[in-house]
């Protein structure tokens, strides 16, 4: 779909609208000065083994090494897509700067529509595409993800990578429900609070303010799921692959203050990294 054709830009929330001003607003440079490593721009966090040797030279390595983990973490997202063929649609739902939806175009070479509350993100994102010569493919758009106004069974896949929390998962998934095709793949990776330790604690609470979102317990997604004809595939507990990515982001001059929260939620064990691949039936 043409950027100017997008479908209207849904009635928001005050809560929405407050989210989307944070985001106009963001420029963190841990997300900034990684983007610019090979202009992938990523707004999630990471897994995998870091190479250490870089915390002792100049700090520009751990940027380029946390850059290569958050990039793995897409990669491990995109996989579990299963096969989508380059006359299919797929949806980035948060797509923040576009970065994972530039990885998906460029492995499957499909149409992609990334969405985002954020006008900033998304004229940013049609900036690269632009740039990158895809913007035939690849489409960003200023929507309300609960109320896309998209065609029903447009898409063969939706991801949310790190933006389920900043909405109710009933009505997230009902919308994505209607999106897909039959047979169509959903994925997520996401924070959520692990219902064995209890209630949020608070370091997950501190998260939560930090960021403005409402991160939901690990069993809200099943049932928000089963509601809405969304059958888990694969549930992957990446707590322990994601938590190197945090000890490695103590460590670099642009951490944001965050990383104690995270490292404490996760080895407390409040606070679960999970994806979670479900087939539309
Ligand atoms: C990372 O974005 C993701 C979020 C802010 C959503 C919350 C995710 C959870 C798992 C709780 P970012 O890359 O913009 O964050 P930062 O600026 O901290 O790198
Ligand atoms: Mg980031």
């Amino acid at each position: 779909m043409a950027e100017s054709t997008h479908p209207t830009t849904a009635t928001i929330s005050v809560y929405q609208g407050s989210v989307a001003d944070y985001w106009n607003r963001e420029a963190n440079p841990v997300n900034l000065e990684l983007g610019k490593v090979d202009g992938y721009f990523h707004h999630h966090y990471g897994i995998g083994d870091p190479d250490w040797s870089v915390t002792d030279g100049d700090p520009e390595r751990i940027t380029e090494e946390l850059h290569r983990l958050e990039t793995l973490q897409a990669e491990l997202l995109l996989d579990h897509l299963g096969q989508i063929d380059p006359d299919q649609r797929v949806m980035d739902a948060g797509c923040g700067r576009g970065g994972s939806s530039f990885m998906a175009h460029d492995r499957f070479g499909c149409a992609v529509d990334g969405i985002s509350i954020s006008r900033k993100q998304v004229d940013f994102a049609n900036a690269q595409a632009r740039q990158r010569e895809v913007a035939d493919k690849v489409a960003f758009h200023q929507i309300n993800m609960l109320d896309t106004g998209f065609e029903t069974a447009s898409m063969q896949a939706i991801w949310n990578n790190e933006s389920t929390m900043y909405t109710d998962l009933f009505d997230l998934f009902t919308e994505h429900a209607r999106l897909l095709a039959r047979g169509g793949r959903y994925v997520t990776i996401t924070g959520c609070y692990n219902d064995v330790y209890g209630l949020p604690s608070r370091a997950v609470s501190k998260i939560n303010a930090h960021y403005i979102c409402d991160i939901h317990p690990r069993s809200g997604y099943f049932r928000a799921m089963a509601a809405n004809r969304l059958v888990p595939r694969a549930v992957v507990d990446l707590t322990d692959a994601t938590l190197p990515y945090w000890y490695l982001r103590a460590k670099s001059p642009l951490a944001t203050g965050i990383e104690e929260t995270f490292i404490e939620a996760y080895t407390a064990g409040s606070f679960q990294y999970l994806l979670i691949a479900a087939d539309r039936v």
